[in-house]
């Protein structure tokens, strides 16, 4: 009981928190994403996919959330991000105080999207609003097609949903056709993209959706 009392209280300074950098963001015409998935689903694949398709036309801020190290952020500043790593020292999921700290850490000023890998989980990060405009959850068919429905609450929230490594579909028993009919019985809006980091199949596509999000959030710059 006491534990739940806790959290609500978390949970509601985390939005007050949220609710105030979203306006700074807003002010500014900042797109931000939220990227969600576990560990090893390809956040971090994608995000690099998504630099190389719109870098020239887009200034792209990152804030890199991981447990420990900067191994994810070293590789987005090899592409010439500017990048900023958030270390929870073991906690699940980042909240809107450690956005705001980073975000005091990076010049955003300039910046058209602003991506935030959260820790890789997919559960705890469902529950805290960082200021995003979109949740985007990245999955992989490695990890089954049963996961929509043991992890609904990630699935419901998402307004993105990349199913990654479809390269690898074959050789796994992944039932696209199920996978779509959970999906759907949980969030009928979400936007759905197949891809492969590794052959770029379905990147294209995927970056077009992202450029019309930005471009009309950054039409009242
Ligand atoms: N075959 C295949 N491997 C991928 C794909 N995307 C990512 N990977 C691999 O999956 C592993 C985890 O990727 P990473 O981006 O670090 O995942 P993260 O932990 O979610 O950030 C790496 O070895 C990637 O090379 C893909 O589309 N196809
Ligand atoms: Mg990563």
């Amino acid at each position: 009981m006491k534990s739940i009392v806790i959290e609500k209280n978390i949970l509601k300074n985390n939005n007050e928190i949220a609710s105030k950098i979203r306006s700074a963001l807003n002010d500014k015409g900042i797109y931000t994403i939220n990227m969600i998935g576990s560990p090893g689903s390809g956040k971090t694949s994608v995000l690099e996919q998504i630099i190389k398709h719109i870098n020239r036309k887009f200034n792209i801020a990152v804030i890199e959330g991981d447990l420990y190290t900067t191994k994810d952020a070293e590789r987005i500043e090899n592409q010439g991000i500017n990048v900023v790593q958030l270390n929870t020292e073991g906690a699940c999921h980042l909240d809107a105080n450690m956005i705001e700290q980073a975000l005091d850490c990076i010049d955003i000023n300039n910046a058209d999207l602003l991506v935030i890998e959260n820790v890789g989980n997919l559960v705890c990060p469902a529950s805290y609003d960082l200021s995003e405009d979109s949740k985007i959850l990245v999955m992989s068919v490695t990890e089954g097609h049963d996961k929509p429905l043991k992890y609904p609450s990630m699935f419901q929230k998402a307004e993105v949903l990349i199913l990654n490594k479809i390269d690898l579909v074959r050789y796994t028993n992944f039932d696209i056709g199920d996978f779509y009919k959970d999906v759907k019985s949980l969030n009928e809006h979400i936007h759905i993209f197949e891809i492969s980091c590794t052959s770029g199949k379905g990147v294209q596509k995927l970056c077009d959706y992202l450029e019309g999000q930005i471009m009309s959030k950054g039409v009242n710059r």
